[in-house]
């Protein structure tokens, strides 16, 4: 499973990802949430019965998390409250698992920063 997660991971970039084409609707995406500044979608390759992304429509350089700065204090809440409000939406009242990979070695793949949120998650180890 790490291994196959760390394989998946890509070399860090400040390009475009494939989330910006999902945001301007080019490709399509199962989306759960969207309001002016957060937009959540469910995962291509779900890793739980319940597996959704939320990101921040505009990336403001926040390409991973070891990027953040005081000017994305605001938006990092509103990833984490969000994905409150989506657990919610789900039925998710037992209990769920946030996960934020960051990097190469945290075995990030797409460099605009996304919450994962998993629900009835049925493996105890670390990675989603
Ligand atoms: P990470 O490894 O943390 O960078 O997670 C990236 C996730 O994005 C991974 O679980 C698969 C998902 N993903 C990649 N491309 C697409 C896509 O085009 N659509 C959707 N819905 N999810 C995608």
């Amino acid at each position: 499973e790490k291994e196959a997660a760390l394989a998946a991971a890509s070399t860090p970039s400040d390009s475009p990802t494939i989330f910006d084409k999902i945001i301007n609707k080019e490709i399509p995406a199962n989306v759960v949430y969207e309001d002016e500044k957060v937009l959540a979608f469910r995962d291509i390759n779900p890793q739980a019965p319940v597996h959704i992304l939320i990101i921040p429509k505009v990336r403001d350089g926040l390409t991973r998390l070891a990027k953040a700065e005081e000017r994305h204090f605001d938006i990092l809440g509103r990833l984490l409250y969000t994905a409150k409000v989506i657990a919610k939406q789900e039925g998710l009242e037992e209990g769920f698992r946030i996960v934020i990979n960051d990097g190469p070695k945290g075995c990030q793949s797409v460099y605009h920063i996304h919450v994962h949120l998993l629900g009835d998650v049925k493996w105890s180890g670390l990675l989603a």
